[in-house]
């Protein structure tokens, strides 16, 4: 097979963000973009040359084409084998069990999670290393720095490969093999959950629930489980076909874009319980009849019931939650007697506390939560978790949620997202609170109380590596918090994240609204910030 030389000349912004490379469409079919950073991969990752490589993405336009580009360079760099999954498509968390699985030295993701897809849209190239997980940041500084030297890429004269059928093939010296991508990702999901209990509910006939898949990767996924193995009745799958453009929509499992779903839970006659997941498969939304469920709150309800599911039966070792994330998960840990770790956002900062056996659970305030069973977050399986609870209780989502609230408190929690705002303006607005770290502990506003303020770093306690400039924190005495962030995997200008929490313990005012509960926070968020000066905006885009 022949192979050439390309000359290139480098980009200087292939810059991986909090979760891989993301940039509109039209960026990405660039003469050489696409090309450079899989080049950039493969020459500062010598461990894939001889090994073998897991490939797929969540079916978004550009998907298609990209693999055959990835399968041409791959050749070109000698791995050995590429699997991939058939049709081009391979759920986030399904590529990080096939990796560790078939021992693969590594897996590429094609998808920008939740943005929107289509040639309008956006598209995302993200490289997991040999423990299943998103690469590190040692490994990601390393892309980056390739990409702006590169000079050259490989590339094989290749054929075109068909990915629609299962089977293997070789392309020169390169073994390739289409696999399902379904069937052993839904094996392991039956090695860890009880399916007979949740089939029986399922079964009852006095228990109904939704999924919406978005019409993005989780479809198949969802259909095969929920359907097929646990005998759901058809239908209980919404918008199940991954489409090139999602419909039109952005996969974003939230109440805003999951606006059928969120009808439906809210509605009269409600089913019971209500989910969905993202672009790539690895976000999660729980609802029960008329009612929400935090992420944070989730993924404390997980923790504090997980001896219920059989995966977990021995208990946890330890659980762990990104910094803006509520700390309903840490009031957990503590009854429980196990440690809680607080990361950086981005599901990269969990790997070394899972491989390393610290942490059994770990979750992000932003619709994200798996185990150890993976090294990615795992939308479908909070989702399964969720079913084998309340199979196991035989008590509602809102039920098992009010009586966690009452052991532990309620942790009122919301994110305010500011979209699309000049990247100017918005590091203007981080400098200005910034400066007032320093200035805040101490005083006191209303009944809100600083106790102290920095900018937050983490050392990994397993290597030592240190990331600093993670969010801007302001704690208040009473547990409460506020949290600012800048986004890293928006594609236009920037997103300011405002994260705001507070601890309520007293029983009669665990119902409130989150926020009127949080108003006075959110009040002072935009006095210590000028949001709406800095900004423009006299309210946030998305509120979560
Ligand atoms: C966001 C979330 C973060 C998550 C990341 C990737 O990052 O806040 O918690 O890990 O998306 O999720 P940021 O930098 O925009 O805040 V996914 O589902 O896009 O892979
Ligand atoms: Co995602």
């Amino acid at each position: 097979m022949e192979i050439s030389v390309v000359s290139t000349h480098p980009y200087h912004d292939q810059k991986p963000g909090t979760s891989g490379l993301r940039k509109q469409v039209a960026h990405f079919r660039k003469a050489h973009y696409l090309e450079n950073f899989v080049q950039c991969i493969f020459d500062s990752q010598p461990g894939l040359r001889g090994a073998e490589l897991i490939l797929g993405g969540d079916g978004r336009f550009f998907n298609r084409e990209a693999i055959q580009i990835i399968l041409r360079i791959a050749l070109a760099n000698e791995i050995r084998k590429v699997t991939v999954g058939r049709a081009g498509i391979l759920s986030t968390p399904a590529v990080s069990h096939l990796i560790r699985k078939r021992g693969a030295a590594g897996g590429i993701v094609l998808s920008a999670s939740h943005n929107p897809g289509g040639p309008g849209g956006d598209f995302g190239i993200k490289f997991n290393v040999a423990n299943g997980g998103p690469a590190p940041e040692s490994v990601t500084n390393a892309i980056y720095a390739a990409s702006r030297e590169i000079q050259h890429y490989r590339i094989a004269q290749s054929p075109h490969v068909d990915i629609d059928h299962v089977g293997h093939t070789q392309l020169g010296e390169m073994e390739i093999e289409i696999v399902d991508p379904v069937a052993d990702y839904a094996d392991l999901m039956e090695s860890l959950f009880d399916f007979d209990a949740m089939r029986a509910l399922l079964q009852s006939g006095r228990f109904q629930m939704r999924f919406d898949a978005m019409h993005a990767v989780t479809g198949p996924y969802a259909r095969e489980i929920l359907e097929e193995r646990l005998g759901a009745p058809q239908g209980t799958v919404m918008r199940p076909e991954p489409l090139a453009d999602f419909g039109g929509r952005h996969p974003d499992p939230n109440l805003t874009h999951a606006r059928e779903l969120a009808e439906l839970m809210f509605g009269r006659e409600a089913p019971d319980f209500g989910a969905a997941s993202d672009g790539d498969g690895d976000r999660n939304m729980i609802l029960g009849r008329g009612f929400f469920v935090s992420p944070s709150d989730s993924l404390a309800v997980l923790a504090a019931n997980a001896r219920l599911v059989p995966a977990y039966r021995d208990g946890l070792r330890g659980v762990a939650r990104s910094m803006p994330t509520s700390q309903a998960v840490d009031a957990v840990a503590q009854s429980l007697g196990i440690p809680c770790y607080e990361t950086p956002t981005g599901w990269k900062f969990f790997g070394n506390l899972l491989d390393d056996g610290r942490i059994t659970l770990c979750g992000e305030e932003s619709f994200g939560t798996s185990s150890d069973h993976v090294r990615e977050k795992d939308g479908l399986w909070a989702v399964l978790f969720w079913l084998n609870l309340i199979a196991a209780r035989g008590e509602s989502v809102s039920e098992i949620v009010r009586d966690h609230w009452r052991r532990f408190g309620r942790h009122y929690y919301s994110r305010h997202d500011y979209e699309e705002i000049d990247s100017d303006r918005a590091e203007a607005l981080m400098e200005r609170v910034r400066s007032a770290l320093p200035e805040l502990p101490g005083q006191e506003f209303g009944a809100l109380r600083i106790r102290a303020a920095d900018d937050f770093g983490y050392t990994d306690p397993v290597d030592g590596s240190i990331s600093t400039g993670q969010g801007l924190r302001f704690l208040f005495e009473d547990d409460a918090r506020l949290v600012y962030r800048l986004s890293g995997t928006g594609t236009h200008g920037a997103t300011l994240r405002v994260y705001l929490e507070r601890h309520e313990t007293r029983p009669e005012q665990l119902d409130q609204d989150s926020q009127y509960a949080l108003a006075p926070l959110i009040e002072l968020a935009e006095q210590i910030a000028d949001i709406t000066g800095c900004t423009g905006k006299d309210r946030p885009d998305v509120v979560t």
